[in-house]
């Protein structure tokens, strides 16, 4: 298996800084990851390069144009592959940590279009995307970041592409709920110090004080991730106590 895309921006150079360090970089050179960047303006139809232009009816900012967008994806497309033709947008569908798994079970390559201004011609969703996503509700000044997150958090799922001992523990120890609390030395800093059960050695204490403190802290920040059905007697307990005490949480 394998994770591979193409990427339509008018910004190529945004991307070479993030693939070519790190993990994603060892993917590349591993052939666990294929990126080929296409600057929207080497797809422009005019002597300008133009990629933009005035919105019909009036109103703020520009609209990117269809016809380079259905130049590129035609030019990317002619080689026969199979693709799947996502739009990055502020009005898409919520990218989640589903969405990524589901993306790579499909086995194809992933054409991702990065819109910018205030958006591009409406007929580019009707002949040319098949799926449009946000990844989340915050502005930004374009799809190429979220582009790079779609790359990043599909990439690591790609079996090879994390370290064993590292993908390992991504399956033992997703719980659904948010991390506990990690220290590594000094035991002590400014007075702060690392809690005496993690240096004591019981490492059932240990496991027991790590479950609470995740539960602690995603009843505090996220609730809503909690499902009590997933949750042991124990475990229900221990909330259930938490909620009691005003202090301490
Ligand atoms: C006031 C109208 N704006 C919509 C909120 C227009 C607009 C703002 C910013 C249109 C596009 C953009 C650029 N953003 C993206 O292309 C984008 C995005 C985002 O802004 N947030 C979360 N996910 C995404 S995916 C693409």
């Amino acid at each position: 298996m394998k994770a591979s895309f193409d990427v339509i921006t008018i910004f190529p150079n945004f991307f070479s800084a993030y693939l070519n360090e790190g993990i994603l970089k060892k993917a590349i050179h591993k052939g666990l990851l294929d990126v080929k960047i296409h600057n929207l303006r080497d797809y422009a139809v005019d002597k300008h390069k133009t990629v933009d232009d005035y919105p019909y009816g009036g109103g703020p900012g520009m609209v990117f144009k269809i016809e380079p967008i259905y130049n590129a994806v035609e030019s990317i497309k002619a080689d026969g592959v199979e693709r799947v033709t996502i739009l990055l947008s502020p009005v898409g569908k919520l990218y989640t940590q589903e969405t990524a798994k589901n993306l790579l079970m499909l086995n194809k390559r992933l054409l991702l279009i990065c819109g910018r201004y205030e958006g591009v011609d409406e007929r580019v969703r009707e002949l040319i995307v098949e799926e449009e996503i946000s990844i989340g509700d915050y502005v930004l000044t374009g799809g190429e970041l979220p582009a790079l997150v779609i790359i990043d958090s599909i990439t690591r799922l790609v079996p090879g592409v994390l370290g064993d001992d590292m993908s390992c523990l991504e399956e033992s120890f997703t719980t659904g709920l948010l991390e506990y609390p990690h220290y590594t030395r000094p035991a002590e800093f400014k007075g702060l110090k690392v809690p005496d059960v993690l240096i004591s050695g019981n490492h059932q204490q240990i496991k027991r004080w790590r479950r609470q403190e995740a539960l602690r802290r995603t009843f505090i920040r996220r609730s809503d991730l909690i499902r009590e059905k997933e949750l042991s007697p124990e475990d229900l307990e221990f909330l259930r106590q938490l909620k009691n005490t005003d202090s301490k949480v």
